[in-house]
């Protein structure tokens, strides 16, 4: 049960491949962790971003997968549509079975993307991908359509290209999941806390790491819901005043 996430490097390891790491083992599986771009942030506020050069992202996914026989892999922040190309050729090479959280906007302002990545994603990962996991901004952006209530996200879950969640801080708690064509709401109650940043990023390892331990793709959204959810309660994550 080897993983991996190809996303960036948050070094307050709230988010990205740190917090991601922590997620893998927290569950119980073997994370490797393929670093798409080093930031410099902490959970108030974001510094800069230094991208990784192409080359180098495909020979880190090139050597893991050398030796490492993965399955599901989730992909976090890629920064660019160029980036973006990379890895959906690197998951077509080896038939990996992919995650996508399509981060488009950092919570905290942050520079998470070269310019707007939504067409990218739409034309390249997500035809490709397992499930999506696009919180209400992000599914904004992937769908060009206006989400401000539950009837919206419906419409909006069923035209993203792949099976989906549409998570639901922005939206009273409720969470949007497609599955083979079939929509169905999970609704969590909201909880006050300034203990959110990274939520999004734990979500998508949380649904990898027990779809790698054998459970069907709605199993492992609910369990990783819950998970998450424990995670707020408990204020595991960063310090920053956001929603998944
Ligand atoms: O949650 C979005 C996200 C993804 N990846 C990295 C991040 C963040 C948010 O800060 O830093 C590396």
């Amino acid at each position: 049960m080897i993983v991996m996430s190809i996303a960036g490097v948050d070094p307050s390891a709230g988010a990205g491949v740190f917090a991601d790491l922590k997620t893998f083992q927290t569950i119980g599986v073997y994370g490797t962790g393929i670093v798409t771009a080093v930031t410099a942030q902490n959970p108030y506020k974001f510094f800069s971003t230094l991208p990784v050069p192409q080359n180098y992202i495909e020979e880190q996914i090139d050597s893991v997968l050398d030796e490492y026989n993965v399955e599901y892999v989730k992909t976090g922040m890629l920064y660019s549509p160029e980036i973006i190309r990379l890895v959906s050729k690197k998951i077509k090479q080896y038939n990996l079975k992919a995650v996508v959280d399509p981060v488009m906007v950092a919570t905290s302002g942050g520079d998470l993307t070269k310019e707007d990545i939504a067409k990218a994603m739409n034309k390249y990962l997500l035809p490709k991908a397992i499930l999506t996991t696009p919180n209400i901004a992000e599914a904004e952006k992937l769908t060009k359509l206006n989400i401000s209530s539950k009837e919206d996200a419906i419409k909006a879950s069923k035209n993203i290209i792949c099976d989906n969640i549409i998570t639901g801080g922005h939206l009273d708690g409720i969470n949007t999941i497609r599955i083979d064509g079939e929509v169905s709401i999970i609704k969590q109650e909201l909880i006050e806390t300034d203990n959110l940043h990274g939520t999004g990023c734990n979500l998508s390892s949380a649904i990898v790491a027990y779809l790698s331990k054998d459970n069907d793709l709605n199993t492992s959204i609910i369990k990783a819901l819950d998970y998450v959810y424990e995670g707020i309660k408990n204020g595991n994550y960063g310090t920053l005043i956001a929603r998944i």
